[in-house]
């Protein structure tokens, strides 16, 4: 690893920074003798790599977080099975699709991410799958039922490819479903579409792979329903549906908020594991591989969205995520990550100066940014608006650079502050909702911005200064909950996790 890292560097940065910064090799040539040292304590104490976590001297720590035993149980899937009855209307049946394979290319399929709606109301992971539910009970084949359950069947050879499949029991003792059917037997169900008006669903166009040795796969379950559904005259809503599935899980339950924590404080131990490892002449990619090592290690099932490490300019890109530059003395660098637990996303933006003290200007522009989402955050109470904070923190941050001199007019705001402040946070990272006024249960991130770009009409001193500071709050009756604080802030508190004088020093 050390070879690598010389090897990279050269020519990349230039023989001062090779020789003062000298400490990015050498943290690297430290991982590489720990990991090495901890691997064999594993060998021979068959310990595994909790060994590796306990070594006192390791630059990296690591959380040792518990791995909580709570788990989505077929409960809450029932439940929201339940919750979704009672909010649909008597004229409306619901069919939701799992999510499709995607190829990523030629024979290599990307790692199966299941659609977060059929998530929340299944529990079920596979592809190939598919809810039918009705408000009340009908009628089919001589049988009452208000809901069935698609799955792929259990099939031996397929299994010793592409991994367990849950089979129709364990798919029941999962989703709760009061039953559950092979997905071939969908095709010549007789299902009374024609007493209903509508059937909301997420019949998907994107549908892009098509077995056709399979007649039970996505594509024919989903060509199966619009001919069904058309031979019955009934339309099939995709954005009514939408909604009424965000109204629903918009609102966490106790079990969501729970899984919801989890990858929240493994995605604060990240960022502090960054801060603590961040020297100049390290590369964004590499800040970007201990973040999701500290992610898979910590029981994560990985990053929920790429993760963005974007050091000086970059931080101006609001997605960025190639990650594949130096980081540089002087320059901040923006880390907007977060880790997936059970299904649900965690989003906590921190940026930090490189070399581990922010410059004056930097500091004044940090302090706005965190000033703003203070405020920001005092407003994401029930009462206001979903909007409300975004608005609070547009005013603070208006005031700050008018303060400064970076602008004179109002209609300047948007020019550096270009997003909004606030997304729901669950299944997804911009969670589904419908952006009412805030409600208790509800968790939103508040992450408010300045980005001045090289060449802006301002005094060139703040040039290629880009803060965004992103935290997840939980509504709550009273004030909003921080549930990201595991994860330094405050000026203060960054430059001395960053201060690595002591350990340098030994
Ligand atoms: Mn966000």
């Amino acid at each position: 690893m050390a070879f690598f890292v010389a090897v990279h560097f050269k020519g990349l940065v230039t023989a001062r920074l090779a020789t003062k910064y000298d400490a990015s090799s050498l943290l690297f040539c430290t991982m590489a003798r720990y990991t090495h040292q901890a691997l064999l304590v594993c060998v021979f104490l068959g310990l595994g790599i909790m060994d590796f976590q306990a070594q006192e001297n390791s630059p990296l720590k690591f959380a040792n977080l518990p791995v909580i035993d709570e788990e989505l149980s077929a409960d809450f899937f029932v439940r929201n099975r339940n919750r979704l009855r009672d909010t649909m209307g008597d004229s409306v049946v619901v069919v939701l699709l799992s999510a499709p394979q995607k190829t990523r290319s030629n024979d290599i399929d990307y790692r199966y991410h299941q659609d977060p709606d059929f998530y929340y109301f299944t529990g079920i992971e596979e592809p190939n799958s598919m809810l039918l539910l009705f408000k009340d009970s009908v009628e089919i084949d001589g049988e009452w039922l208000n809901e069935i359950l698609f799955v792929e069947s259990k099939n031996v050879k397929k299994e010793r490819w592409t991994g367990r499949m849950l089979g129709l029991a364990e798919a029941k003792e999962v989703s709760g479903a009061a039953n559950v059917m092979s997905n071939i037997d969908f095709k010549s169900m007789p299902i009374p579409f024609k007493d209903f008006d509508f059937v909301y669903s997420n019949a998907n166009q994107w549908i892009e792979r098509d077995d056709k040795e399979h007649p039970g796969d996505l594509m024919s379950m989903d060509k199966h329903l619009k001919a069904k559904a058309e031979r019955a005259g009934v339309q099939i809503k995709v954005n009514a549906a939408e909604d009424l599935f965000g109204f629903l899980r918009q609102h966490k339950s106790a079990e969501e908020i729970a899984m919801l924590q989890q990858a929240i404080d493994i995605t604060c131990e990240a960022q502090k594991n960054a801060m603590r490892s961040i020297v100049p002449g390290m590369t964004e990619y590499q800040v970007e591989a201990l973040i999701e090592y500290t992610f898979r290690s910590n029981g994560a099932s990985g990053a929920a969205f790429p993760s963005i490490v974007a050091g000086g300019s970059n931080g101006g890109i609001m997605h960025y995520t190639s990650n594949e530059s130096l980081l540089i003395p002087g320059d901040l660098v923006v880390i907007d990550i977060g880790a997936e637990y059970e299904g649900y996303a965690a989003d906590v933006t921190r940026t930090i100066p490189i070399d581990g003290t922010f410059s004056a200007e930097q500091a004044i522009i940090y302090q706005i940014v965190l000033d703003a989402q203070s405020v920001a955050i005092r407003y994401a109470t029930p009462g206001y608006k979903f909007w409300t904070p975004h608005e609070e923190a547009f005013r603070t941050i208006g005031k700050g650079l008018i303060k400064n001199g970076i602008i004179t007019q109002w209609s300047e705001i948007g020019d550096y502050f270009i997003h909004g402040t606030s997304h729901y946070l669950g299944l997804d990272v911009h969670d589904s909702g419908i952006y009412s006024s805030l409600q208790p249960g509800e968790v939103i991130t508040i992450e408010p911005g300045i980005y001045i770009p090289h060449g802006s009409p301002c005094d060139p001193k703040w040039w290629d200064i880009y803060v965004r500071i992103e935290d997840d709050i939980l509504i709550t009756a009273g004030a909003a909950k921080l549930l990201s604080s595991g994860a330094p802030k405050k000026i203060s508190e960054i430059e001395k996790i960053m201060d690595r004088g002591q350990a340098s020093a030994d």
